[in-house]
């Protein structure tokens, strides 16, 4: 088992979440809601208001999310999914673990205690374009948040 972080459309209640639940995908389990250690820009960008959370470490926010232990077949549809390595790369970060409900069986681990500190995989990008630093940053993201950039999802786009 492989621990991910989501920032993003995968998180609950966001509209990419049920393709993590969809067991024809692989195995998801949630685990908890972390932040990040470090600060990032979190960005919603692009004609389809796709959120990327770009690798410059040090600028922008600590970002909210939840961390999910997958399973080998999951992680590979995630990769496929993110259009890892073009779009995003999975890169390890560092995290604060606000609530921790870990997996079932010795896979998952052993429990960390509250603000403890995990490391996890989260899917980041230093393919972006320059333009987008200039981007609002969020530190917790909700698809259907004021900001009003709807997501389009993959079987809407053009
Ligand atoms: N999906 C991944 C990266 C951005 C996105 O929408 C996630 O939720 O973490």
């Amino acid at each position: 088992m492989t621990h991910v972080f989501v920032y993003g459309t995968l998180k609950r209640g966001q509209p990419n979440y049920f393709r993590m639940m969809d067991r024809g995908n692989g195995k998801a389990q949630f685990c908890g809601s972390a932040r990040t250690v470090d600060r990032f820009p979190l960005v919603i960008a692009g004609r389809y208001n796709i959120p990327f959370l770009l690798n410059v470490p040090g600028k922008g926010q600590q970002v909210k999310g939840e961390v999910y232990c997958v399973d080998a077949q999951m992680l590979k549809f995630l990769d496929e999914f993110e259009g890892c390595p073009h779009m995003y790369q999975r890169i390890p970060v560092k995290l604060e673990v606000e609530e921790w409900v870990g997996g079932d069986g010795p896979a998952s681990g052993p429990k960390p205690a509250a603000k403890s500190i995990i490391e996890a995989f989260v899917y980041s990008t230093t393919t972006y374009q320059p333009e987008w630093l200039n981007l609002p940053y969020f530190d917790n993201y909700d698809a259907h948040g004021d900001h009003g950039l709807v997501y389009v999802d993959r079987e809407s786009r053009d």
